[in-house]
């Protein structure tokens, strides 16, 4: 038997429990929710003194659902900015931020999207700050959606979020993934996932539309009225990690295949025409961006980081498989330069 047709041990069900209690233990707790909030109004307070008509939206996990304990809180500020650049405004807020005690105050203004990062000794958290990002507060809003549909989806992504910090592979800067780019991985699964867990919401009847930088986010939002979709699929949670970790170190074809949560299916990386290198866009795991499909989230995977992100996905599918306590083991902290 091929690796890619393994069937799951038979006593999988029996570490749901186990991973259902560590999904309980990286929720935010009230408290810190509470501080998240303080740390928005004192941001609100100050951009407020020199932009009075800007709004302010949160995105990013802090708004979408997905935030564990470990998130930071990303804020999105809209405003008019007239002559000015983005990064001249960014810089003028650096200037405000830091007049205001917040530390660690640094423009990044060589971003693809450029933010203000600092962090607010009165709640202990880091923030970033954008300006003008509403591709960002559309996405945030979609995740936010698919999480309302079935429950499995929060857990997936937790558990995965939570793996791939501990296994130092969620860190862009060094070639691995993005946060963002993780949870659509957990939504393409269960997308594609027989009997499906979710439907693919950006190929029904549109119910909600925001366009933004000529791009148009339109998707079904009324997601009260598929509350029932998932049902059809038993799979415990515990199944369902396994066939993630299963998927991405056996099934997915990185030489071919597109995942596609606008789609709802995988498409051919030749009808993107991500085939060749372009710069350093290498397209070695493909991940469309589900508003801004010319967008590979896997972009910033190399040579080298692919190899990593493999043997990973590869290393955590025989933990579930084989491990006596997967829960644990699973979740050991390394990083593949020390
Ligand atoms: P954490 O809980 O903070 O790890 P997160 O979901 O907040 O996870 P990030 O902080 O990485 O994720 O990103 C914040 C948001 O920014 C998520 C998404 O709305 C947007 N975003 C991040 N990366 C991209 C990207 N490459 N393309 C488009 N939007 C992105
Ligand atoms: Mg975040």
């Amino acid at each position: 038997m091929r690796r890619s047709e393994v069937e799951c041990r038979d006593d999988i069900d029996s570490f749901a429990p186990g991973l259902l209690a560590l999904v309980e233990s990286l929720k935010p707790s009230e408290e810190h929710k509470f501080r998240q909030k303080q740390l928005v109004d004192s941001v609100a307070k100050s951009v407020g003194k020199e932009w009075p008509g800007a709004r302010l939206h949160l995105y990013g996990s802090c708004a979408n659902s997905f935030g564990t304990t470990n998130s930071d809180v990303d804020v999105c500020l809209e405003m008019e900015i007239g002559t000015e650049s983005t990064v001249e405004v960014l810089l003028k807020l650096s200037d405000v931020l830091r007049a205001d005690n917040f530390e660690n105050v640094e423009a990044i203004t060589g971003a693809r999207v450029p933010i203000v990062r600092m962090s607010d000794p009165r709640s202990g958290f880091s923030c970033d700050i954008c300006i003008n990002n509403l591709l960002a507060v559309a996405n945030t809003k979609l995740l936010k959606d698919y999480a309302q549909l079935d429950q499995r989806l929060l857990q997936l992504a937790f558990l995965v979020k939570h793996w791939a910090k501990q296994r130092s592979v969620n860190e862009t800067y060094r070639g691995t993934l993005s946060s963002y780019a993780y949870v659509l991985m957990c939504i393409s699964f269960l997308q594609l996932r027989e009997p499906k867990v979710l439907p693919c919401l950006q190929v029904m009847e549109p119910t909600y539309t925001l366009t933004t930088e000529g791009t148009e986010c339109a998707y079904f939002d009324k997601v009260d009225q598929l509350q029932d979709f998932g049902a059809e699929n038993k799979d415990s949670i515990a199944e369902l990690l396994w066939g993630f970790f299963q998927y991405w170190a056996y099934r997915h074809d990185y030489r071919h295949d597109v995942i596609s949560i606008r789609m709802g299916k995988t498409l051919s990386k030749q009808e993107k025409n991500w085939t060749t290198r372009v710069g350093n866009d290498r397209h070695l795991v493909c991940i469309e961006d589900p508003f801004e499909t010319g967008h590979d989230l896997g972009r910033v995977v190399d040579r080298q980081t692919i190899r990593i992100l493999r043997e990973e996905f590869e290393r955590a599918a025989a933990v579930l498989q084989y491990d006596d306590n997967p829960c644990v083991t699973l979740f050991e902290p390394y990083d593949y330069e020390n």
